[in-house]
């Protein structure tokens, strides 16, 4: 069955690969299963064609026969528990990769998230000066304890896995603040993930899209 998704008809980034049908692409090129994309304009995604699949008219979205899911973290659960490559078989490992999923999505993105929001759109306002401090200090804690955690180890627990993919999605958004130099671990964790194939197919799609003319 067709798999198609749905991206930024021009992403903001200009394609460094910052958008979340990246990490829905990265994990279809893992498990080896071709895709189609549909891009979507800014206007379009708030049209009543889009909000059906999405209800926040928003990328990425999964379409495969008669289903269609929206929210990047269902999407790549749903690639990873049905095709193989993403999940280890052993139970107890699968449970594990999944909480390393949500873990990146509740409790480590929602920090990063603040701060790209505090960087990039409310940097201009009276008390973005005073706010900072307090933005960075809850990345901060957060890299610290997953960089505690992380130690020398390759992946996050075991074999790389769908955990890994969300995770290095979700620190890969710190990459324009530069602060992800500060942990060298992290860093390493993040260029591992990014010399994998299959993210490099993913990513260069999605410039191929990105820069065309
Ligand atoms: N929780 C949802 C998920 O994980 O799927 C969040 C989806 C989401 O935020 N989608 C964004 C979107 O559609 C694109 S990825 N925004 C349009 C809108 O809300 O109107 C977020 C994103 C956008 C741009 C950059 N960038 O340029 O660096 C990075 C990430």
């Amino acid at each position: 069955m067709t798999i198609t998704i749905t991206a930024f008809e021009r992403s903001p980034d200009g394609g460094k690969g910052l958008a979340r049908d990246t990490r829905v692409r990265w994990a279809l090129e893992e498990v080896g299963q071709a895709y189609e994309v549909r891009p979507v304009s800014f206007e379009a995604m708030k049209q009543p064609t889009h909000l059906a699949l999405h209800p926040f008219g928003q990328i990425p979205t999964y379409e495969e026969g008669e289903l269609a899911l929206f929210e990047s973290g269902s999407i790549v659960f749903h690639i990873a528990d049905n095709y193989a490559g993403l999940l280890p078989d052993d139970s107890g490992a699968r449970a594990r990769a999944i909480t390393w999923m949500f873990a990146a999505l509740s409790t480590v993105e929602p920090p990063i998230l603040e701060f790209a929001t505090a960087r990039l759109f409310e940097n201009d306002k009276p008390w973005a000066t005073e706010r900072m401090p307090l933005v960075v200090e809850r990345v901060r804690s957060r890299l610290d304890q997953l960089s505690d955690r992380l130690g020398d180890a390759d992946w996050l627990d075991g074999g790389f896995s769908a955990g890994d993919l969300m995770m290095i999605s979700v620190l890969q958004r710190l990459k324009p603040s530069g602060m992800l130099a500060g942990y060298p671990r992290l860093a390493a964790y993040v260029a591992r993930g990014e010399a994998r194939p299959a993210y490099k197919r993913a990513f260069d799609a999605q410039l191929a899209l990105n820069t065309r003319p």
